[in-house]
């Protein structure tokens, strides 16, 4: 059944048995007293993003199936989504998996978003509205994954395009670029570093990630990765998905903090 919600979430910062801090996942109404590391498939506030038997909250990777949960430098962050897997030193900051009835992250027109099949959606065919969220934290040296779909790239002549961005300045953002046709798919990193990636047909499910650390700006798509090494100027608070020209779904958000 599809959901709509047009009003923000109130930031809710709940600490976790797993020790972690996450966004609004669930409501008061529905916070199990159990352990969530005690819940099973099919369990009430159960909710598996990657599919590995792990729930979310207690997942090591939990937007990356993982099972065993293999984590080499014992940091909590499992190695095949660890953004410096041979530093004990990263953290799962949040994550949202738009699978509630509310999301932790804010819209800048909350008619241009809406919830819907474990996922919120641009509201716009070819949507030209520069539809965008956006999660205020501070953070020292953040890994922002998005998982995205694009349902129709809209027009050539526009910007067709879906960035993810750690500073709201130029200088840590990644953007994946198409066309209308869905042919060519750039990526492009604190607007600077260019590469032709691969082709992202419409209705597949995509994984953009974005690191700022000691070595600059990383932006990966679907493992494809480009990187840039200014420094960045603004700061680390405001994270944000911006959607631009393109009718698109995103199916989960999570942050990762490196403590120097
Ligand atoms: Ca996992
Ligand atoms: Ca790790």
């Amino acid at each position: 059944m599809l959901v709509l919600v047009r009003f923000p979430a109130l930031a809710i910062v709940t600490l976790s048995a797993c020790n972690w801090v996450f966004g609004l996942k669930q409501t008061a109404s529905t916070l199990q007293d159990a352990d969530p590391c005690q819940l099973h498939v099919g369990d009430p506030g159960f909710h598996d993003e990657d599919g590995d038997g792990y729930d979310d909250h207690c997942d090591d990777c939990p937007t990356v199936y993982d099972d065993p949960q293999v984590d080499s430098d014992g940091d909590g962050v499992g190695d095949v989504c660890d953004p410096h897997p041979a530093s004990p030193r990263d953290s799962i900051a949040t994550f949202e998996m738009f699978d509630g009835v509310t999301y932790s992250w804010t819209p800048n027109d909350v008619s241009n978003w809406m919830l819907g099949g474990d996922a919120v959606q641009t509201t716009a065919a070819q949507d030209a509205t520069n539809a965008i969220l956006t999660r205020r934290i501070a953070l020292t040296q953040p890994t922002l994954e998005i998982a995205f779909t694009v349902d129709d790239y809209g027009t050539a002549a526009q910007v067709n395009s879906i960035v993810v961005d750690l500073d709201a300045t130029a200088d840590a953002t990644c953007t994946a670029k198409g066309d209308s046709s869905g042919g060519v798919i750039y990526l492009l990193v604190a607007d600077t570093t260019t590469k032709q990636v691969a082709v992202v047909p419409m209705g597949q499910a995509n994984t953009l990630r974005i690191t700022y650390d000691s070595t600059g700006t990383a932006c990966s798509l679907n493992g494809d990765k480009v990187a840039a090494s200014q420094a960045i100027s603004g700061e680390l608070s405001t994270a944000s998905i911006a959607v631009h020209d393109v009718t698109a779904s995103i199916q989960h958000a999570i942050l990762y903090q490196y403590t120097p």
